[in-house]
């Protein structure tokens, strides 16, 4: 990480903001080299109130593994401050955070905050963006590179800087959002907008997900915000993105936009 884009520590909230019941969900394939790092910065902040939920897709590299002995280490004194899903295949990003964002919410998480393991997203700014969401009322707070100050990786070449501006400008422009970091995946959802979405009937299996979460909490009247942050290069291992993913991502918002438009049609349900 460059030290120019290091900030000072978490925004303190008020105290009784800090224990607002908030479960970070984070999907993990192959990230056994991150995850610890990443339970440490989780489990350092000035929020008592949150815990960490990692959904493992029975990676071979044993992450789920480390990721039962972190939750050891972390609930030592009787508080359950992490937790681990472990599911039997690899079968997605989305449906994975489908998965842990219904379980966070069943037991008992206000607000839920969907992170990679992988060292891209900043923990620090986790308190900001549940302050954002608690003081306005706000039920999504996308943590966005795409407004005034959001910042990406100086290890990203050019052209994958304009790649990522280009899927957010087209996944929008489809879908006619005004959200700006519409294909970002660190994002704080309230309980409320969670059970309205119903994740149990997203269309999407992989990264696409982040997509169509952010349309539907639109179209069911939800108030997106955006608050910038620095997006940093993965500190070990390696993307899973691919080519099956990418198809994925480029057809749902097409998908999305007409299944809106059957909805509208007089005597159907809009969705
Ligand atoms: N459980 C699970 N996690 C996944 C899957 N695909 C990706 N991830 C995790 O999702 C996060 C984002 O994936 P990553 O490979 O970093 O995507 P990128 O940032 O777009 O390159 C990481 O924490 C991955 O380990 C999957 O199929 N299942
Ligand atoms: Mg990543």
């Amino acid at each position: 990480m460059s030290v120019h884009h290091r900030t000072a520590p978490a925004t303190p909230l008020p105290a009784e903001w800090g224990r607002t019941p908030l479960t970070v969900v984070m999907p993990t394939y192959n990230e056994a080299q991150n995850l610890p790092t990443m339970a440490e910065a989780l489990m350092a902040l000035p929020l008592p109130g949150l815990s960490l939920l990692v959904v493992d897709d029975d990676s071979p590299d044993g992450t789920g593994t480390i990721a039962e002995q972190l939750a050891e280490k972390y609930n030592e004194l009787g508080r359950t401050r992490m937790g681990v899903l472990h599911r039997t295949t690899k079968d997605g990003l989305g449906r994975a955070y489908a998965a842990g964002m219904g379980r966070a919410v069943t037991e008992g998480a206000a607000y839920v905050l969907q992170m990679d393991a992988d060292g891209s997203h900043p923990a620090d700014r986790i308190a900001e963006m549940l302050g954002v969401a608690l003081a306005t009322g706000a039920d999504v707070v996308v943590g966005s590179r795409y407004v005034p100050g959001g910042t990406l990786s100086d290890a990203w070449a050019t052209h994958r800087k304009l790649l990522s501006r280009w899927a957010n400008a087209y996944a929008s422009g489809i879908l006619g959002t005004r959200v700006r970091d519409i294909t970002g995946g660190f994002n704080l959802w309230s309980a409320q907008a969670l059970r309205a979405i119903d994740l149990a009937s997203l269309d999407s299996a992989g990264y696409s997900f982040q997509v169509e979460m952010k349309y539907r909490a639109l179209r069911d009247g939800f108030t997106v915000m955006e608050v910038p942050i620095h997006f940093e290069d993965r500190a070990a291992g390696e993307s899973k993105m691919n080519l099956a993913v990418q198809l994925e991502s480029v057809a749902m918002p097409w998908r999305l936009r007409s299944k809106a438009l059957r909805a509208a049609k007089p005597g159907k349900r809009a969705r």
